[in-house]
């Protein structure tokens, strides 16, 4: 019997506009919908290959080397939902090999620095999800599949678009028009960089789902943010990106991180996720664009500590040379991590 093998990469993305809040635990419906920014494919990314085979017993993922049971709920339905389009096509043409009945063997590798201290599970579950579509040869665009990554986590459904990418929220119940679809593509505005400045590798202090459910439940303020702040916000950030307007990017940017960091502080009990050298930062971008007299540079803060700083390539050195000026100096800085980061063009 054969074995039938694929493979892909899936790039980390950054959210310019965040994703916190389910609607559906289970198919991870968002509250609002966001908006992400592809990083590239050499610096940041999980390469996943596939292979199928009757002879193989039982599915099987190695995950860095290591050989992991398939136990997580949402890995078993993304599975199940890649089987159930491959076997619709089974059932429509007989000569096709019945791979939606074989085991699968799952290998995954992250390329990220051992102590970046970033997310792994969109790119994860965007890698996973694109091999076995790739594998199956299923006919469903990017978009379509894109529902199935979002299955396994959020965020992963936007790693599959390079570029800028907005996840649309939906209404219905099923979930079926909740997906990822392309905003522009990295070429559109090739100047755009960003930077990754990693102050922690600790584990996060509550993860994302916890957190989101939490702040669903308990948080006023967040009320206002899906109903009024983030849907004016999408509009208004889709424009800058096509119009590459950098100073608005910029500051949407900005004021979605901190409106995220005070849902979560508006949370009962409160979720912190910046801590001081955070702080430092945000202070230090303000304080740059004050002096430049121009938003030339943009913080955004996800789950963690971690900044990632956005700029137009133009400015790299005024940048770049304020953080190193500046935070060469900061205790909790770990300045031998930053990573520039060109868009990715895949
Ligand atoms: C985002 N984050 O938009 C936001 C901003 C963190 C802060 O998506 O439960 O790992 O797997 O759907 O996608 C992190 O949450 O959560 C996240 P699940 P996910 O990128």
């Amino acid at each position: 019997m054969g074995v039938y093998t694929a493979s892909a990469t899936a790039p980390v993305n950054i959210a310019t506009l965040k994703y916190w809040g389910k609607r559906d635990k289970k198919l991870n419906l968002p509250t609002n919908s966001s908006i992400s920014v592809t990083l590239s494919q050499a610096d940041l990314r999980t390469h996943t290959s596939v292979a199928a085979s009757s002879d193989f017993h039982e599915d099987k993922l190695w995950l860095n080397d290591k050989l992991e049971s398939i136990k997580s709920e949402r890995t078993i339905a993304c599975l199940a939902d890649l089987r159930k389009l491959r076997k619709e096509m089974e059932d429509q043409k007989s000569d096709l090999p019945p791979l939606s009945t074989y085991p699968l063997h799952i290998v995954s590798e992250n390329n990220f620095p051992t102590a970046a201290g970033l997310a792994s599970s969109a790119a994860g579950f965007a890698a996973l999800v694109v091999a076995i579509s790739r594998l199956y040869q299923l006919p469903q665009d990017m978009s379509e599949i894109s529902k199935i990554a979002r299955k396994g986590s959020g965020s992963a459904c936007r790693s599959l678009f390079g570029g800028y990418v907005a996840w649309i929220m939906g209404d219905l119940e099923n979930g079926e028009d909740s997906k990822a679809v392309e905003i522009a593509s990295a070429e559109h505005w090739p100047e755009m960089k960003a930077a990754i400045l990693v102050i922690s590798d600790d584990k996060k202090d509550t993860p994302s789902t916890t957190g989101m459910q939490s702040t669903v439940a308990s948080s006023d303020l967040f009320q206002w943010r899906v109903k009024e702040v983030v849907p004016r916000r999408f509009e208004e950030m889709k424009s800058s990106i096509l119009e590459k307007d950098f100073a608005k990017f910029g500051e949407l940017t900005m004021k979605d991180s901190n409106s995220f960091h005070a849902v979560c502080l508006d949370s009962y009990p409160p979720i912190f996720y910046l801590n001081d050298t955070s702080k430092k930062i945000i202070k230090l971008i303000h304080n740059l664009n004050e002096t430049e007299n121009a938003i030339i540079a943009a913080y955004t803060f996800d789950a963690g500590p971690n900044a990632v700083i956005y700029y137009e390539e133009k400015n790299e050195k005024k940048v770049l040379g304020s953080l190193y000026e500046h935070l060469s100096s900061v205790s909790g800085w770990k300045d031998s991590l930053v990573n520039e980061l060109n868009l990715t063009s895949d």
